[in-house]
């Protein structure tokens, strides 16, 4: 081994490249390396990165490995997966609310002091005005808030603070608060836009509203959190300032500004707080009308799209998608413009900046920029989907383009390492394409989505890798894979769900009137009990607890000629409803390969004609119980 490393060494110094040897231990293949040795990771190594791709309208999460990238799992979160029964058994079911999609497209990682700290992952769902929480321990979706009061639809969403003290979201479609019915070409005196500001428990990150600010009836697009020196500011753009309401590909492009929003999130919950909110459809909603210093406008030309905060916090680039050149606005130039008093008059109650008074640089970055991330070098790269291309530019003077590359094909939301904290890596950009026309084998007219790897590391971009995803990749992030330790078993002395039972002898089924609850248990390999009586018409509740703490040993339990399906995990409890609708026998199994006698993991319902008497408990015969119990017991 000390061998090899001395000879790669002699080797990278008669190449005269040891000095690019990259700083950083989970870089992959240094200077000189091939792009396919700095994408291999070896069989049973794992990868630097987790990376968390949005599903888009598929409505999950994809998880991927970086920078082999793996795909390695996905995460139901908006959608109903029947794999693993998520939207299936009674907790999940009542979490989804009845929607059976969602479009989900920004995650957004749960910060510390403005860096990724592991523990959850947001994402929005736009139409539904939903945000999710995932927690990273165990990679499970917690809790689903919305549909949001008075927001349509959730696209500047959902772009954490940088000690997650909120959540965000604003109204992409401009509708009526409170919504009634109107004339749609009341438009400007009838719609408006909502920002809304959902306040997250720092203990337990649950979600829960904090204030709303009524806006004018804009299209509110992407947003960012201040840092640093605008840490307690989140910044939206918007288009359709013209206000159209029809034909908005050509209505919504005639003006040369259109603006970003500068919310004080501070001062707009201490206003709420202090009882300054009206309350529309059960949410605190401030009118800047109103109540002055939460909300300022800053002019940005042609129809912005991204919007993000450099990492030291004192820059906010916008980007024109309409336009060649990203806006880049000085935030200490904003704050003395608002402290001095210095606006252009307002838009409904919200002052507006001058440009110039804010402007710190226009970088000609190419045509159609979306979205900028960042380096730990000071650079700054950004989108084109016009040119399909990522340009690389200096966050500061002299302001200018300094590398290109070419994507394939129209790229949109880019995710650098760890690009959008206080501390990017550096390392690599991935480039999420809208289109991958012959990029990978034909499966028909459904292309899938097109990503690539690219290495930071050099001082030109270099392309690694390409890899398909399936629909739709919206925004993604990166985060250190030592950061996140996920636990591989439930532990069963946390285990308090009214369900549970830990004991085999515990095993049995209740009835009360026709709801008939089965607390059972599901070790290797056995559902116990294994036959379950009811009667046709019966509402059966199935609790079944996996007692295992054996790594990825799950247990299925799947019912015949039904929608019924479930995964349970070891150390977990999961309840699902089953109707018993007809007389006969319905077997169930285990769906979930598990030992090397799952396929004899199976049982019975024996379904007997309606008003059969039965007894109020039964319990599964001594002796199997009995054998389950020793069974545990050399577990
Ligand atoms: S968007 S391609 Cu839904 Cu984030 Cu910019
Ligand atoms: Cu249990 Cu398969």
């Amino acid at each position: 081994m000390k061998r090899w490393i001395i000879l790669s060494l002699a080797g990278l110094v008669t190449l005269g490249l040891a000095s690019q040897l990259p700083g950083c231990a989970s870089s992959r293949g240094g200077a000189g390396a091939s792009a396919a040795q700095k994408v291999y990771v070896k069989p049973g190594e794992h990868d630097a990165y987790y990376a968390f791709l949005s599903g888009g309208h598929h409505g999950n999460i994809y998880v991927y490995g970086m920078p082999s990238c793996r795909y390695i799992t996905t995460i139901p979160v908006f959608t109903p997966e029947p794999a693993v029964g998520y939207g299936v058994d009674e907790e999940s079911k009542a979490m989804l609310g009845g929607f059976t999609w969602g479009d989900a497209h920004h995650p957004g990682l749960s910060e510390t002091d403005g860096d990724y700290d592991g523990r959850w992952l947001f994402i929005n769902d736009m139409p539904n005005a939903r945000i999710a929480r995932i927690a990273l321990k165990d990679f499970k979706t917690k809790q689903i808030f919305g549909p949001i009061a008075n927001l349509s639809a959730a696209h500047a969403c959902p772009f954490p603070t940088p000690n997650t003290e909120y959540v965000f979201a604003a109204s992409r479609f401009s509708a009526p608060v409170p919504n009634r019915y109107v004339k749609v070409e009341d438009y400007a005196k009838e719609f408006r836009g909502i920002i809304a500001g959902i306040k997250v428990d720092p203990k337990d990150g649950t979600m829960s509203m904090g204030f709303e600010i009524l806006m004018p009836p804009f299209h509110w697009d992407l947003a960012d959190a201040g840092k640093g020196p605008s840490h307690g500011w989140e910044f939206f753009t918007c288009y359709n300032s013209e206000m159209a309401f029809d034909s908005l590909e050509v209505k919504a492009s005639q003006a040369e500004m259109d603006f970003v929003a500068a919310v004080d999130w501070r001062a707009s919950q201490k206003a709420v707080d202090e009882g300054k909110a009206k309350m529309i459809g059960g949410a605190p909603v401030l009118d800047p009308n109103q109540v002055k210093g939460i909300v300022y406008l800053i002019p940005v030309p042609k129809s912005p799209h991204g919007v993000d905060v450099n990492p030291s916090g004192e820059y906010i680039c916008a980007s024109g998608k309409l336009q060649a050149d990203v806006s880049v606005y000085s935030f200490a130039k904003m704050k003395a413009a608002i402290d001095g008093g210095k606006f252009d008059g307002d838009r409904m109650g919200v002052p507006v900046l001058k440009y110039e008074d804010v402007l710190e640089a226009t970088v000609p970055v190419g045509l159609g920029p979306l979205h900028t991330q960042f380096d730990d070098k000071g650079n700054g790269y950004t989108s084109l989907f016009l040119d399909s291309q990522i340009a690389k530019w200096k966050v500061g003077p002299p302001w200018n383009v300094v590398d290109k590359i070419d994507v394939y094909y129209s790229i949109g939301h880019l995710m650098a390492s760890e690009g959008d904290t206080r501390h990017p890596t550096g390392e690599y950009v991935v480039a999420l394409n809208k289109l991958s026309k012959d990029r990978f084998l034909s499966v028909g007219p459904t292309h899938p989505e097109a990503a690539q790897l690219i290495d930071l590391r050099g001082p030109k971009m270099e392309l690694l890798y390409d890899f398909p995803t399936y629909l739709e990749p919206h925004y993604a992030q990166m985060i250190r894979a030592e950061k996140l330790k996920p636990i591989t078993v439930y532990p069963m002395a946390e285990n308090n769900k009214p369900g549970a039972i830990k004991r085999a002898e515990d095993a049995r089924v209740e009835r009360k009137g026709n709801r008939v609850d089965v607390y059972g248990l599901v070790v290797r390999t056995h559902f116990t009990p294994d036959i379950v009586r009811v009667n046709e018409g019966d509402d059966v509740y199935f609790h079944w607890t996996n007692l295992e703490q054996d790594d990825d040993i799950a247990h299925g339990f799947g019912i015949l000629w039904s929608n019924c399906n479930m995964q349970v995990e070891p150390g977990e409890t999961k309840t699902m409803r089953w109707k018993a609708t007809k007389a006969g026998i319905t077997p169930f199994y285990c769906s979930n390969f598990c030992s090397a006698l799952h396929q004899e993991m199976q049982g019975y319902i024996e379904v007997s004609p309606r008003g059969t008497p039965m007894a109020t408990v039964q319990r599964p015969e001594p002796e199997k119980t009995a054998e389950v119990a020793a069974l545990l017991r050399t577990e």
